[in-house]
């Protein structure tokens, strides 16, 4: 019986901004994340761009991987990770993005973690920015500012070069979509209030063109970074990084058909296309044209996307949604049960998910996020048991074997916050992904000590089983 093929690639994911900590420590300066309060599901998070005497700014503390960098590691290598995923926060190595000269101490700090990370023979798999857009450089008006493309590039380059002996596997952008969403207006265009109808009204409105605007910066800064990181370091594997998320037809209905494949292609294929194939998709260029969006491109952006195309293709995967034409029809999944923040579990369509980009590109494909957001409760004697993550987890992971001996050409799989950590989405931290516990809590209190949840052992026999003991 096949299955995971050896050398698969079994770990999990983070992001500085939502778990280093030291916010103000060695020399780094603000990203947007540092002005975010924390908010809760019901209850939006507040952007402040002055800092507000008494409020907790979770991403402040994060869980302080800063300081934890070596017991975390430890407890990884413990769970048999021969992949971790992390980032790094630019505002660490250009505090304002705007220095000529890079930060050596927190150019030292990664040199640390990737000692550690190669001294229990874990790869690290380094995404160059993930959300942590340098505050300062928001206020020259982001990503909508063409001058952020050499800054990105400024950082990329830096990385890229003094990493490249330690790391292989790189990643551009996080989830280079994301930017384009009413989520997105605040870390691509330091547009904090938005006037959308799902974040109420009033603030300044991020609209179409501006999203798209954005996004071709994005890709072309993306762009850059892989053709350099080709050029220079052809041993090296650099991959996209894409919010891979699906929409199904809630109906046979052809208007409805025809609904979630427009969805999908503006929201997931508009940027997968520009990064496998180098150019923009006939649908976008369309799309532009069809709804007067005119996107500012110099001349030599189709060559420089063009020589960005990434050796593989890398997602992540939380859940599906669908789509209606119906008028008053609810258009939530009925086949589908959700978490507590309302995402629709679906692991048969992460097989889908994995079938149809092995169609569309041809290329390896790695699982880079993926995983259960969930309340976890704390036992008398100090035991979490989970069995809910577990069991998301592994229909996933069974999913995910089907479509390799369908076809799939999977490098590996990062599940989504192996150590608890701050909430991308809302700021909080009751909303936990982790095998390991973290005392932290959303009032800013917590001790900051770490401990083993039932899933932590489920995960190990994962890893040292290469995905074949999944009970
Ligand atoms: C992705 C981000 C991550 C992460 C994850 C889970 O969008 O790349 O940074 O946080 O989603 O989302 P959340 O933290 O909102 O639950």
């Amino acid at each position: 019986m096949s299955g995971f093929p050896k050398g698969f690639l079994w770990g999990g994911a983070t992001a500085a901004n939502q778990f280093e900590g030291a916010w103000d420590v060695d020399g780094k300066g603000m990203s947007v994340f540092d002005i975010s309060t924390g908010g809760t599901k019901d209850t939006p998070r507040r952007w402040t761009p002055v800092l507000e005497e008494g409020t907790v700014y979770p991403n402040h503390d994060g869980i302080d991987f800063y300081h934890h960098y070596k017991e975390d590691i430890a407890l990884f290598a413990e769970m048999g990770f021969t992949t971790f995923r992390m980032s790094i926060a630019w505002p660490r190595i250009y505090p304002t993005g705007l220095e000529s000269e890079p930060n050596e101490a927190g150019l030292a700090f990664y040199d640390k973690v990737f000692d550690e990370l190669n001294k229990y023979g874990i790869e690290p798999l380094v995404t160059i920015y993930h959300f942590e857009t340098p505050l300062e450089l928001l206020k020259r008006g982001g990503w909508l500012n063409r001058e952020m493309i050499d800054h990105y590039e400024k950082f990329a380059k830096t990385v890229l070069d003094r990493y490249k002996d330690k790391v292989k596997y790189w990643l551009t952008i996080n989830e280079i979509n994301m930017f384009m969403t009413p989520f997105g207006g605040a870390m691509a265009a330091g547009i904090f209030e938005e006037a959308h109808p799902d974040h109420g009204t009033g603030g300044v409105l991020f609209t179409p063109e501006m999203r798209y605007q954005c996004e071709h910066n994005l890709l072309v800064a993306s762009a850059k970074a892989v053709a350099y990181c080709h050029e220079k370091y052809p041993e090296l594997k650099i991959g996209s990084m894409v919010a891979y998320h699906p929409i199904y037809p809630l109906s046979g209905d052809p208007a409805d058909q025809l609904a979630a494949l427009e969805a999908m292609e503006m929201g997931s294929y508009l940027p997968s296309d520009v990064h496998v194939r180098g150019k923009y998709p006939s649908f976008a260029k369309a799309y532009f044209k069809n709804h007067n969006i005119d996107i500012k491109m110099q001349p030599g952006d189709e060559e420089i996307l063009l020589k960005g195309k990434v050796d593989f293709y890398s997602f992540s995967y939380y859940s599906t949604r669908a789509v209606t034409t119906h008028e008053g029809e609810d258009n939530r999944n009925p086949y589908l049960k959700a978490n507590d923040w309302g995402w629709q579990i679906d692991p048969v369509g992460l097989r889908i998910a994995l079938r149809t980009l092995t169609d569309r590109y041809e290329i390896p494909l790695f699982v880079v996020e993926n995983g259960l957001g969930a309340l976890d409760t704390v036992e008398e004697d100090g035991s979490i048991h989970d069995p809910y993550r577990i069991d998301y987890m592994r229909q996933h992971i069974i999913e995910m074997k089907k479509a390799i001996e369908e076809g799939v050409d999977l490098m590996g799989y990062t599940m989504w916050g192996p150590i608890d950590l701050v909430s991308a989405g809302t700021g909080e931290m009751r909303k936990r992904y982790g095998f390991i516990y973290v005392d932290k809590h959303d009032d800013g209190t917590g001790t900051m000590a770490r401990s083993r949840k039932d899933s932590f052992f489920w995960y190990q026999k994962v890893c040292k089983s290469n995905g074949e003991d999944l009970d």
